[in-house]
This record gives C-alpha cells, structure tokens and sequence, in this order.
C-alpha cells in the first residue's frame, strides 16, 4: 500500500460523533487505494460502534478533497475501479443508519464533490469551489453524481455542472440545494461539529429509519412509500427514544434520547 491507513484517514472520537478526516493534504486530499481502505474501516466501525451516534467527515488542509489521485497509476478498466472503490463507498454512507456531516473547505472536485453529496449534510465555506471536474480530463461524473445532480439541483443545473466543470462556491451550491448550508470561511469545520453534536443527541433510530425512507422514496410511488412510512414508523414507534420523547413533551422538559437500536 506503501502508505499508514491510520496516516491518510485520521479517526478520532468526540463524545457521541465519530470524526473521520481525510489527510494527504499536500495533494488536497485525493483518494487513493489507501484513502479507499481506510475510509470504508472507519465508516465500518463507526457504524459498529453503538456510541457513535453521528459521523464527522472532513480534510485537512487547504481543500475538502480533489477526487481520483490523478498522480497514481491509474487503472486499464475506469469501470471496474469503479466497482471495487467508488461504489461500495457510496453505498456505504448513504445505507450508513447514522447520521453523516460532511465539512468543505476549499475544493471539493471530482469524486471529491460527490463523496459530499453522498453525505446527509454538508456544510461548506462560502467561497468552498464544487466542481465536477470529470469532463476536463475526459471522464464523465462517477461517485453517483449523474443520480445526485439532477436531483438536489435540478436537471438543467446539472448538466452545466457535469458538461462545463466549472467551479462553483460553497454559498452557490447551498443557494442551488446541493448542501445543507455555507458559512464564512474558516468556521464551516466549528458549524459541522455544531450540527454533529446536535445529531447525536437525537433519537439515531429514527434518523436511520429516515434514510432507508428517503433512499426508498427515489424509486418509490407515492403508495409504496406511504406503505414504507408505516413499516419505518412502526419500528419507530417501538423504541426507547419515541417513548421518551412522549414522556418529555407530557413532563414538559427536554428529552434525553439514548439513541438505542
Ligand atoms: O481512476 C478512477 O478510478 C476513475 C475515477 C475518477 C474520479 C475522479 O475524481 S476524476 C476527477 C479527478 N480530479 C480532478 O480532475 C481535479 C484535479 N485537480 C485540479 O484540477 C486542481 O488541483 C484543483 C482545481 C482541484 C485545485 O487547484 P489549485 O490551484 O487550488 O491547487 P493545485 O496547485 O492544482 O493542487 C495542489 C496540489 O495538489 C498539487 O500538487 P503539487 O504540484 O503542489 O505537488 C496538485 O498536483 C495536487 N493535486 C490536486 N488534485 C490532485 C492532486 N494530486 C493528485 N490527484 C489530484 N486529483
């Protein structure tokens, strides 16, 4: 691998979030096997870990991260490299049953872009550069941003995206719907902890069951999801943190959430 998995991605447990940082950033963070591997680890203990109850993901340096490591040999069949690294990361986030922040500073291009789009909530500086930067090397948008674009900004918005891979900033992106928020540069890293730590306060089940509606809502008719909602609210309705939530709202007080499966 000829790099420390525990060098390139930096993992660190703040109370309830579990921080996961990406730190190569002489190369603004571009993703490499190693990068690969040890991301996947990490969201897979993360996940395992019953005190994690929200994830943090961010760079270090100057920049989020700049997709595919473009200095590193790259593969014969872009298709399979897809298969084996990109996709399985994906699916891991957004199948994850906790929560993901997402903080941007700097770039964000390439597959780079998408593994923050593939995040529940992004937050990023104001003058953060999004950029599917694909179509200036050749390539077309991997990581799912053919699926994310069109929908969080809308058909037209994402093919200017895709086909011209011109930046656009952090406080473009949030006016457009592709992210949760921007914020002054420099303080988008506090606001993500911000928004992490308020999430793992919150009943996790139920914003586990909120993402398996949502991913099931994209290929859903309106019937079928009616029909998931009453599956996902009955487990809900099941747990320690619905009956909680209930005693505190009748005690008039605020509620402890255990975030219990
Ligand atoms: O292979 C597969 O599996 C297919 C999958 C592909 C997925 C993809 O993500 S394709 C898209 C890959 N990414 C890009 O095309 C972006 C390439 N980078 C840039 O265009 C620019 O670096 C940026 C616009 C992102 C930032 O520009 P700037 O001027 O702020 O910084 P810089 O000076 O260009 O970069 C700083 C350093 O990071 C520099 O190294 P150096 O010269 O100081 O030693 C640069 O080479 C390095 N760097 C930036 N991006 C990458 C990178 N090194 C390797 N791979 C990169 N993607």
């Amino acid at each position: 691998m000829g790099s420390d998995l525990s060098e390139v991605v930096l993992v660190e447990q703040a109370g309830a979030v579990c921080r996961i940082t990406l730190n190569r950033p002489d190369k603004l963070n571009a993703l490499n096997d190693g990068i690969f591997e040890a991301l996947a680890g990490a969201l897979g203990e993360a996940e395992a870990d019953v005190g994690c109850r929200a994830i943090l993901l961010a760079g270090t340096g100057r920049g989020f991260c700049a997709g595919q490591d473009l200095t590193d040999a790259l593969p014969d069949d872009l298709g399979r490299a897809l298969e084996t690294r990109y996709n399985p990361l994906v699916r891991q986030l957004r199948s994850l049953p906790k929560p993901v922040v997402c903080s941007v500073q700097g770039v964000a291009a390439g597959a780079g872009m998408n593994l923050a789009l593939a995040c529940d909530i992004v937050v990023a500086g104001r003058t953060a550069r999004f950029s599917e930067a694909f179509v200036r090397i050749g390539l077309v948008p991997d990581a799912g941003g053919t699926w994310f674009l069109p929908r969080l900004a809308g058909e037209a918005r994402a093919r200017g995206l895709a086909m011209l891979g011109e930046p656009i900033t952090g406080e473009q992106a949030a006016a457009w719907g592709l992210i949760w928020t921007a914020v002054e540069d420099g303080s988008e890293l506090a606001e993500a902890e911000r928004i992490a730590d308020q999430l793992a306060a919150l009943p996790t089940r139920a914003i586990g069951l909120m993402k398996r509606g949502f991913a099931a809502a994209t290929v859903n008719s309106l019937d079928a999801q009616l029909a998931l909602e009453c599956i996902l609210q009955r487990e809900a309705g099941r747990s320690a943190d619905f009956q909680e939530g209930v005693a505190a709202f009748r005690e008039k007080r605020a509620p402890h959430f255990s975030g219990t499966p």
